[in-house]
């Protein structure tokens, strides 16, 4: 039986939740309420001591990071593979993961953070926010909380700005060629960048656009019509999965 500790099917919970539903593999959903700080809890803690979503359990083993999760089913659960069968086209999955978990992810988290998360925070009005952020064990994801609830800050938003562009300029170019990012058809790759680059058209449209960036938009049209994306994405709670967000991986250890 597994079981997925997880947010909003955004980010890095919506690839291993769209990968999940990509291979038809029943699960027991646990949502995991990051604005409210759960992930901070320490039944939580004790499954994930970085305090981070999403988290997969399975005989009584816990995993955390959400490209190794969706290896580790697409390895252990063969069927509807993610993975191209080719050594090279596997490789290319893997620079994309590699580069989404390094790069992309503190960027796009950056901006749907100012855009997205930190309106939602205030609607909480939560009156224990200091005791919250004090709760988080480890001091850099401490001091991460401390500054995007501050406010991040144009210099930050600025070079966050410069990831994107860096990266529609190889989503682009993978996309001149082909329907999906990596050679070998539809896979890992895809689902990693999508769970990200979705904040922004909403937020960004002047980046992630018609103008800017014409075969990405489709292709992140292409994504959410998957049945499986839709399935994934039909388990928000708040109804609008990139409606809300979190600061997500900080830049120190990701990038
Ligand atoms: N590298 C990790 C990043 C996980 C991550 O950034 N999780 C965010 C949500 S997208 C989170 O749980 N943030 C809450 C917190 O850090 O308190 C992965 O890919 O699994």
């Amino acid at each position: 039986m597994l079981e997925l500790y997880h947010w909003e099917p955004n980010a890095a919970s919506a690839r291993v939740l769209i990968a999940l539903k990509e291979k038809g593999l029943e699960f027991q959903s646990r949502y995991v309420d990051v604005l409210a700080f759960e992930q901070h809890a320490p039944e939580y803690l004790a499954l994930n001591p970085s305090g981070e979503t999403p988290v997969l359990v399975q005989g009584g083993e816990a995993f955390n990071e959400s490209s190794f999760i969706c290896e580790y089913l697409d390895e252990a659960f063969p069927e509807q593979p993610l993975m191209p069968p080719e050594p090279l086209d596997r490789w290319a999955v893997r620079a994309w993961q590699k580069y989404v978990d390094d790069y992309l992810a503190a960027a796009a988290s950056d901006l749907a953070w100012a855009a997205l998360g930190a309106p939602a925070l205030e609607a909480r009005r939560l009156n224990s926010l200091e005791e919250q952020l004090a709760r988080i064990p480890a001091k850099e994801r401490r001091d991460q909380w401390q500054a995007a609830v501050a406010g991040l800050g144009e210099e930050v938003l600025d070079k966050a700005r410069e990831r994107i562009r860096l990266t529609l300029a190889k989503t682009e170019a993978d996309l001149e060629e082909r329907d999906w990012l990596a050679p070998g058809g539809f896979s890992l790759g895809d689902i990693a960048v999508y769970a990200y680059l979705n904040f922004l058209p909403r937020i960004s449209p002047e980046l992630v656009g018609e103008t800017a960036a014409p075969r990405t938009l489709t292709w992140l049209k292409r994504m959410s019509q998957r049945p499986a994306v839709r399935a994934a994405e039909a388990m928000s709670r708040t109804g609008d999965p990139y409606g809300v967000a979190a600061p997500g991986p900080e830049h120190i250890r990701w990038g």
